[in-house]
């Protein structure tokens, strides 16, 4: 059973035993109920210690078993409680590590808790679309307060044991103990004072019979609403827990729970939780390398060199300085090196300045970067990572310098955002020491990290990046060796798409305006003149020679031709005032684009947005099975995730693939259809990939 029964003396002691977080999975609330059920029958039992084993006393329900029938299953977590709450014997709750979700709302459940320090405590289910299922809205306004209870509720952030013991009037914790390695000695000897406490004829305490007010009412939740909406806008759940908690100090404890259930239920039906549980299981399956097991041991990474002191170099530089980790920047000209240095300074103070980063912090780490024009100074790095100038030759150049310089054994990885790795790597006579880590800039800042696994890449390599960017913050995806590797790869069919909207009819404002109303951070267009528009024109340039019978839109040349590259030439697509960054449309942009369709003899047509956000998006949803189909990634959450944390898709949509799951596979293959009928749009691209065509076949989605 996923709990353990034990005898200490007269103290029953239940240990929840489902690793890796002890998850409420089925299995673990029946061996829980056994347990309660044996304890009470056993009349030299006096009292009960419920506790998990390992690194946590529960991380809550097992959202694995989310949307399937097991989640439901009697017992259900209610029923573990309620089983709990009737015990005739006294049930102390010894929690330590982690206490979450239905963790906690087991031990409110429970007569007694006493806590070990350090432990993480929360109700973070809002951050999963949903609110607390099994009481926590009830009963923790109960135990420290209406206002604490509503905040962690709402945040969903963890606040540790020994903060909240120390809150005035607080009835979460009857005791804490003195440490992790005394708390289930301390836990029994509480036990064994309850149960004499009781014999003495005093009740079981339980915190449903605990009063629940606040005593500016409904003032209280109007001011806690509106505070909620506007950091809510596109998520249910959080203006949720506040009604469920109001709902705690207007009715009796049943009517309460009864209110949180339908409000629970309502919101794990939501696509909003869908894409959040999607979100949070995608994001530790990326970890996860299919041919890389836990068994292949990462190389120790101490130190770490960084090539070019460009904006990416010197963002790469702070993402290690900020992990501790000692940085060795070159570069081949001093004031190259010190207009690097200046530039991570810059960064570093301005953080300060926001009261981000405190001034002793911010020294540290520059203590920690070390500037050099020399390779020897690189002789002992563990892992090098080049991010010079985007060609071939230049990245030759290095590589085989490092081959030369660099200790036997260290990784050496390039942030190349489209070459070929295996071509970088054969540079080497260490190929199997190459890999790519393609950050996006600015790179102390984006999360998402491409990691490119070349022919040769060795295994260990893998799993070293893939530990070294859990340490450093970043979310690592591994992506095959293609052009463009994943994200780059999918998103230039979403920018072709952009274009043949605008020959079609569109203008550039409507098609922005239409993804970022879909929850795009921001549209193709204001992208591209962010980014420089000039881009996206070499490597069309690149494309004309390499792939002839590739078909574009000519508005983006049109546009560069013009020296239009965007922000950085104060203007693109928009228009721009000096030292400002709103966009304005441009009516000269518009002319040009008009004069472009005339002279193609196409007559514009009104755009629907909802044909342009199902073109851009469909667009990413069948490139990126291709990928799959090519091996590129093994998983569509590994897409999802490199486009909710690379590319600013909509969280609450829970990525590409995901999203078209919701919309339903056999719906976006018929739209695909439709757009492969008209004749201004690419129809070879929109056949659908075979994978997606399968899988509509056979009636599956990606997962
Ligand atoms: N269910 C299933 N698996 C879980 C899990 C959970 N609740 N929490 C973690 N895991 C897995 C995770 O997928 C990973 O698996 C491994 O544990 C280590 O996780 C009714 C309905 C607990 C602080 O939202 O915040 O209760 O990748 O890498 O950094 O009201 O996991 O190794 O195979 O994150 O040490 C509410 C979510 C559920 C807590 C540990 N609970 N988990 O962090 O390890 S809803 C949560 C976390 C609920 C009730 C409602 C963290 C952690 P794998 P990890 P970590």
């Amino acid at each position: 059973m996923s709990a353990d029964y034990q005898l200490h003396g007269d103290v029953a002691v239940i240990t929840l035993n489902n690793p890796p977080v002890n998850g409420l999975g089925y299995a673990t609330r029946v061996g829980i109920t056994n347990g309660l059920e044996r304890a009470n029958a056993d009349p030299a039992v006096k009292a009960i210690v419920i506790t998990g084993a390992g690194k946590a006393f529960s991380g809550g329900a097992d959202i694995r078993e989310f949307g399937t029938p097991k989640a439901l299953q009697e017992p259900n977590l209610l029923s573990v409680i309620l089983a709990i709450e009737h015990s005739a014997k006294p049930v102390v709750a010894a929690v330590h590590s982690v206490a979450m979700g239905g963790g906690l709302e087991l031990a409110l459940g429970c007569h007694y808790r006493v806590a070990a320090p350090g432990a993480q405590i929360a109700l973070p289910e809002v951050k999963l679309g949903l609110l607390p299922g099994a009481g926590g809205t009830q009963r923790l306004p109960r135990v420290l307060g209406v206002e604490t209870a509503l905040n962690m509720i709402v945040k969903g952030d963890p606040v540790s044991s020994e903060v909240l013991a120390s809150l005035p009037g607080q009835k979460l914790f009857d005791q804490m103990a003195a440490s992790a390695e005394s708390l289930l000695q301390e836990a029994l000897a509480f036990a064994a004072q309850a149960a004499a406490r009781q014999a003495a004829g005093e009740a079981l305490p339980l915190v449903r019979q605990l009063p629940c007010k606040h005593p500016q009412g409904d003032a209280y939740f109007q001011f806690a609403r509106n505070m909620v909406k506007g950091m809510a806008k596109n998520f249910p759940a959080p203006a949720k827990c506040v009604d469920a908690v109001q709902a705690a100090t207007k009715n009796k404890f049943d009517a309460g729970m009864a209110f949180e259930r339908a409000i629970f239920v309502e919101l794990m039906n939501t696509p909003e939780s869908a894409a959040l549980r999607h979100l949070f299981l995608a994001e530790r399956a990326a970890s996860k390398i299919p041919d890389v097991g836990d068994d292949v041991k990462p190389r120790a990474i101490q130190k770490v060199a960084v090539i070019g002191a460009g904006t990416m170099g010197g963002g790469i530089s702070m993402n290690f300085l900020n992990a501790g980790i000692p940085v060795t920047i070159l570069e081949t000209k001093q004031e190259a090196l010190d207009r690097g240095l200046a530039t991570i300074r810059k960064n570093y103070e301005a953080q300060v300045k926001k009261g981000k980063l405190k001034q002793d912090k911010y020294e540290q780490r520059m203590a920690l970067l070390t500037p050099t024009l020399s390779y020897d100074d690189l002789r002992d790095a563990d892992l090098v990572i080049e991010a010079v100038f985007e060609e071939m030759g230049v990245k030759e150049q290095v590589f085989k310098k490092l081959d030369e310089v660099v200790k036997p054994g260290a990784i050496l990885a390039s942030n190349t955002s489209t070459l070929d790795v295996d071509k970088i790597a054969a540079f080497t006579k260490r190929p199997q020491d190459v890999v790519g880590m393609h950050f996006f800039s600015p790179a102390n800042v984006m999360k998402l990290l491409e990691v490119v696994r070349g022919a040769k890449t060795a295994k260990d390599v893998l799993a070293t990046v893939m530990q070294i960017a859990k340490k450093i913050r970043k979310t690592a995806v591994v992506s095959g060796v293609c052009d463009g590797f994943i994200g780059n790869r999918m998103i230039e069919q979403y920018s072709r798409q952009a274009g043949f909207l605008l020959e079609e009819g569109a203008t550039p404002q409507q098609v922005d305006k239409a993804v970022e109303k879909f929850g795009f951070a921001m549209g193709p267009f204001r992208m591209g003149d962010l980014a420089g528009n000039d881009i996206g024109w070499a490597i069309r340039k690149r494309r004309y020679v390499e792939k002839p019978d590739m078909k574009y839109s000519k508005t983006a040349d049109l546009l560069c031709e013009l020296g239009r590259y965007g922000q950085k030439t104060g203007a693109g697509w928009y228009d721009y005032q000096p030292g400002k960054r709103d966009a304005i449309p441009s009516k000269l942009v518009e002319d040009m684009i008009a004069k472009h369709r005339q002279e193609q003899g196409i007559t514009p047509r009104k755009i629907s947005d909802e044909e342009i956000v199902q073109r851009l998006v469909y667009a990413l949803v069948n490139e990126g099975a291709r990928i799959l189909e090519d091996g590129i990634a093994s998983k569509a959450s590994d897409i999802d995730m490199v486009y909710l944390t690379g590319y600013g898709f909509p969280i609450w949509r829970g990525g590409p693939m995901k999203y078209a799951e919701q919309v339903g596979l056999f719906n976006v293959v018929e739209s695909m259809k439709r757009f492969a009928r008209n004749p201004l749009d690419d129809a070879r691209f929109w056949q659908p990939a075979p994978l997606l065509s399968k899988l509509v076949a056979e009636g599956r989605n990606f997962s």
